[in-house]
């Protein structure tokens, strides 16, 4: 069905039978508009924001802020903003307003009305209308744009800290990860890296051979993600400073000189990046630090964040110069997209450096659309199971913000882990679209090893969860890529018209057949029928996140790897749960995991159908789209029971049978 997009502009007319009437005043150029929905409804998204899962009765800042250590109460504004509602009738049907405003706003949701209230001049609200919240986020895709595939490697379980340094210790923890058998594919370097905390340089005695180091890495199936901030050190002599300065790239004070503000490497100029050339300019910039092998970049501070300042970013009144579809304008009105078009010119210098690579970006701010250029994670929170339960409302919101690719530090950010907290994030954690282990640098260590051999042997039987599940979260973000379904979602999706699962943000989805529960919060919500719980393991260590399986579906794991470079799906299990006629199906996507060679056709899609007939589970795999080519399949099926599950032998052939009791 096309998507109902009303432009309800200020000076357009508001057609009588609309149900949404948005309100328009301006007074004293402060612009507002408000939306009173036409029955009781349940809002969603507004972004990335703490609280609850059902954003009725909350209000929101929207403007980006490097919120240090966010908590129940004072996240009221952090490091994205997404002027984006979605309010979900008891029929399950679904609209979405859209404000089309990037000035510094607040969103206001109580008393069951959206306000949208800007220190900006009057702008436009656009209000989508579907029949349930899944087409919902189709049309917003639509207008905001579609992830690209990532590449199959950040789907994998990431090991992070601030900072691993020298290089000799990046080196220890992959040999750890690989001695410890934790299957893992990718070690972050943070800021200690850098000469001076100078973006684009190497630290020459700490990181004397980046080169070299990137090529252990990949010698041992890991990548290496560097972090870039955007805040470039005022110093004559350093070439980023030098090319920006001679070429006035810089963003402006009130005056019109090229505004300084202090982070880490002490003052520093900020590229202007409304402009087109700024951005080309920075993108260049990745060519050089790109050939010592790194594979994706993490843009950090980028709301931006400044030291030593009550606002904790530079000032209202600074002056960007605009260009392309931008007009000259405030930080007022920029700010809140300046992180968007960072990642943005980021994205497309990766493309620059490595035309045939899928670019891997991982950003701290950005802006509703953005999930375009970057991936993200929902910065400082915290080792405390506050936070990790928070996680999960925070990582379905973005989600329903038009941004799948998002997750949490696991572990926690700010503060000491433990061994039950890092278990027990972990049993969760890899559950989520974007798994990263990542702490403050004055914390204990938190790695899976850190705590001993029993928290170890917790956290690797989720990863190697994870991994066996690739191809079926591979899938969903194939799914999410073209219609914009977010890869975690709550568990009202699999009923829109339950209301009892409306407001349930423990429990929740993972694509449309996984139900995930916490360890220790088995009293949630459930959707109605015959979900059967999923035992992976012969024997449960009682830590392990409860997984249940939906009625008619069939999900295909990989067998166990310790790495995606050594990842394919030449043996499938294909665990089938049908529903009261007997009945399962289950689609899987699979191309080369990284290039583009996949929108020329290069991938494979396959339909698996499953049949119980009397006491004889049937299950045939066809392939049903994509040019590459792939070997034929061997599979076994495993026929879930609840709590128990039964596998055939390996089959050679498209069609496997088992009988089942
Ligand atoms: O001022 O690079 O959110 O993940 O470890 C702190 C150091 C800057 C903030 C990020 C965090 C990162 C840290 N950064």
């Amino acid at each position: 069905s096309p998507i109902f997009l009303r432009d309800l502009s200020p000076a357009g007319d508001v057609a009588d039978e609309w149900k949404i009437r948005p309100q328009f005043s301006d007074d004293n150029g402060k612009a507002t508009a408000t939306i009173i929905p036409d029955c009781e409804v349940d809002f969603y998204g507004s972004g990335e924001v703490t609280g609850p899962l059902r954003r009725n009765g909350t209000k929101i800042d929207l403007w980006n802020f490097d919120n240090l250590e966010y908590e129940r109460d004072n996240g009221s504004h952090l490091y994205q903003s997404h002027p984006w509602v979605m309010g979900v009738r008891p029929d399950g049907s679904a609209f979405g307003i859209i404000a089309d405003n990037t000035w510094k706003s607040s969103l206001d949701l109580s008393g069951d009305i959206i306000r949208f209230e800007s220190e900006g001049p009057a702008f436009r609200i656009i209000v989508i209308e579907k029949e349930n919240p899944q087409a919902l986020m189709a049309s917003l895709a639509d207008l905001t744009g579609h992830i690209e595939m990532p590449p199959l490697w950040a789907l994998g379980y990431q090991q992070s800290r601030w900072s691993y340094s020298p290089d000799t210790r990046v080196k220890e923890i992959a040999d750890s990860l690989r001695h410890h058998r934790i299957p893992s594919d990718v070690i972050w370097m943070d800021i200690d890296y850098m000469d001076n905390f100078k973006i684009f340089t190497f630290d020459t005695e700490r990181f004397p051979n980046p080169a070299r180091l990137n090529d252990y890495l990949h010698e041992r199936g890991f990548r290496a993600v560097y972090m870039i901030d955007p805040g470039v050190k005022v110093e004559k002599g350093y070439f980023v400073d030098d090319e920006g300065t001679a070429a006035d790239y810089w963003v402006k004070d009130k005056v019109g000189k090229a505004y300084e503000g202090s982070v880490w490497p002490g003052l520093c100029h900020f590229p202007d990046f409304t402009r087109p050339e700024v951005r080309d300019w920075w993108s260049g910039l990745y060519s050089g630090v790109m050939t010592q092998g790194i594979d994706g970049v993490w843009n950090d501070m980028n709301e931006p964040a400044i030291f030593d300042v009550p606002s904790a970013t530079m000032p209202e009144s600074n002056l960007h110069a605009g260009g392309g579809g931008y007009q000259p304008g405030s930080h007022l009105r920029y700010h809140n997209i300046y992180g968007y078009n960072m990642v943005k010119a980021s994205r497309e210098g990766l493309l620059k450096a490595n035309p045939d690579r899928r670019p891997f970006i991982l950003t701290r701010s950005n802006f509703l659309g953005g999930h375009r250029y970057a991936a993200t994670w929902t910065g400082d929170n915290g080792s405390s199971r506050e936070l990790m339960d928070m996680s999960i409302p925070m990582t379905l919101t973005l989600g329903l913000s038009g941004q799948p690719f998002n997750g949490p530090d696991i572990g926690g950010f700010n503060r000491d882990a433990n061994p039950e907290l890092l278990a027990e994030w972990t049993a969760l954690g890899v559950y989520f679209p974007f798994v990263r282990n990542h702490a403050i640098k004055q914390c204990v260590a938190q790695e899976p090893w850190a705590f001993g051999p029993e928290t170890l042997d917790i956290c690797r039987t989720a990863i190697n969860r994870r991994y066996r599940l690739l191809p079926y979260i591979y899938t969903l973000f194939r799914e999410s890529s073209a219609n914009g379904m977010p890869v975690m979602r709550p568990l009202f999706f699999a009923d829109v018209r339950d209301l009892s699962l409306r407001r349930e943000q423990k429990a929740f989805l993972l694509g449309a057949d996984l139900m995930v529960i916490p360890r220790k919060a088995e009293d949630t919500a459930r959707p109605k029928g015959d979900w059967r719980r999923l035992a992976l393991e012969n024997e449960d260590d009682g830590h392990q996140a409860l997984l249940y399986q939906r009625p008619g579906s069939i999900i295909p794991l990989a067998e166990l790897f310790q790495n995606t470079e050594e990842y394919n799906t030449d043996i499938l299990t294909l665990l089938v749960n049908p529903d009261e006629n007997g009945h399962a199906s289950g689609v899987i996507y699979e191309d080369a995991g990284d290039g583009f060679g996949y929108k020329d056709g290069e991938f494979a899609e396959y339909l698996a159908e499953a049949r119980l007939d009397g006491d004889i589970l049937s299950v045939t795999l066809t392939r049903t789209d994509g040019n590459m080519k792939a070997p034929g399949k061997r599979l076994r099926i495993g026929y879930v029971e609840d709590g128990r599950t039964t596998y055939s032998p390996l089959n050679e052939s498209d069609t496997v049978s088992m009988t089942v009791r």
